[in-house]
């Protein structure tokens, strides 16, 4: 069954960009409710982890560059189908083709600068909110 909680992190081209508040809106008008949040700055140790799983892929030095360039926001969000439906609200990984609408499509540059992460499973989920949130910051 899917669970109702996703992670998501404003990155650090949109935080750069202002756009903290624009997708935040965007995601409570879609019907998500946002249950732990916190502005963070990853280390490079910490981003390597977070993105260990394409520590194989041509693209991770520079993924990982990236996401220590500034701070970032992260999330968990609470919803029905929480995992899918935020993967629908990002909209494809490569802004040029996210459909229009989707918070990819309006704010993000680029496919390595690409201005807001999901978890793309449930069991990532649930890894990826523990990575970033603890104790009393979980609701
Ligand atoms: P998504 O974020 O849509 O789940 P993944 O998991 O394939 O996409 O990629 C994780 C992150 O790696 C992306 N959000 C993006 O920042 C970066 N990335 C993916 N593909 C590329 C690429 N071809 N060149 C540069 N960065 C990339």
């Amino acid at each position: 069954m899917a669970t109702n909680k996703t992670l998501t992190m404003i990155k650090p081209d949109a935080v750069k960009a202002g756009s903290i508040g624009g997708i935040l809106a965007m995601i409570n008008k879609a019907g998500f409710r946002i249950v732990s949040m916190k502005m963070t700055h990853l280390t490079t140790e910490k981003a390597q982890e977070f993105y260990s799983v394409h520590k194989e892929r041509p693209f991770f030095g520079e993924l990982v560059e990236f996401m220590t360039s500034g701070p970032i926001v992260a999330a968990i969000l609470e919803k029905d189908n929480a995992v899918a439906d935020f993967r629908t609200l990002i909209g494809a990984t490569n802004p040029a083709d996210a459909a229009p609408g989707t918070i990819r499509a309006l704010y993000a540059k680029s496919i390595g600068e690409n201005a807001v992460h999901g978890s793309d499973s449930d069991e990532n989920a649930a890894i990826e909110g523990a990575f970033h949130f603890g104790g009393t910051e979980m609701f």
